[in-house]
């Protein structure tokens, strides 16, 4: 598909308006490199009304996530500080098309990080971590979509809640976790569904960044992928994340 910025305006508007589109795919399959070039073009229009880049989301980083979503690569997207949300907050349904929440784990960077790097070089990067929660939001009709379509679409990056930040050496490698909805457990499972370690996936984000001529900067969020299936949201729930050790992340949805 040769017209990446027209493709890129649509994206863009169906994420700023919080409107379903039908699927790229459904006329033409974009390529992943062309599907990333897609997302850095709409992100290009988000900075240009003033938001701010201030760190990534990895996608697809545990089996649970791949399962539900039928897709089985790794792909990340970019976080902007529009799309923060406060804990014990509460989020905008009308804001979005069709959310869904997702247990993550957050890395805080204090160093650039970018590019080929061991576990212990990008947990060294890293000034704290804290216990998140992703609000994901396809624009896609039926949040159905194929692998070009989520990256054009920035990954499905809406929203996202973080905790309190703990010690960078915290052992976040298996820590059960449960997300409640409205008191009623919806999603339980382990920060170990995270690539068997939540570390590997800054690690990947590392790697995935620099393919594309960026770096982790210090400051930046990194979020490591939803660590079950997403879960479904309607206005007035009260969704709460509590993992062992790390702490308890929440908010409410309002209209
Ligand atoms: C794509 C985004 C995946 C994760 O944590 O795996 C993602 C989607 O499921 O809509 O955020
Ligand atoms: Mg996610």
């Amino acid at each position: 598909m040769s017209d990446l910025t027209k493709i890129a305006e649509i994206a863009d508007e169906a994420a700023r308006t919080g409107t379903a589109i039908a699927q790229f795919s459904d006329k033409e399959v974009l390529t992943l490199d062309e599907a990333y070039a897609v997302q850095a073009l709409s992100m290009q229009r988000r900075y240009a009304r003033g938001e701010k880049r201030i760190g990534i989301k990895m996608g697809f980083t545990s089996r649970a996530k791949m399962v539900q979503m039928g897709l089985d690569e790794m792909i990340w997207g970019r976080l902007t500080d529009a799309m923060r949300e406060e804990d014990g907050g509460v989020i905008s349904f009308k804001k979005y098309v069709h959310p869904r929440v997702e247990p993550e784990i957050a890395f805080l960077m204090r160093k650039p990080l970018s590019g080929n790097v061991t576990v212990f070089e990008a947990m060294d990067a890293v000034a704290a971590v804290a216990p998140a929660m992703e609000v994901i939001d396809s624009r896609y009709d039926n949040f159905k979509f194929d692998l070009g379509d989520v990256v054009a679409d920035n990954s499905s990056s809406s929203g996202f809640v973080i905790g309190n930040w703990c010690a960078p050496d915290s052992d976040i490698s298996n820590l059960g976790l449960v997300m409640s909805i409205n008191g009623k457990a919806s999603q339980i499972g382990s920060t170990a569904a995270i690539l068997g370690n939540p570390a590997r996936s800054l690690v990947a984000a590392a790697r995935m960044v620099a393919s594309a001529g960026e770096c982790l900067n210090e400051g930046d969020i990194v979020l490591a992928g939803g660590a079950t299936a997403a879960s479904a949201m309607a206005v007035g729930d009260s969704v709460v994340t509590d993992f062992q050790d790390l702490g308890t992340v929440s908010f409410t949805v309002g209209e």
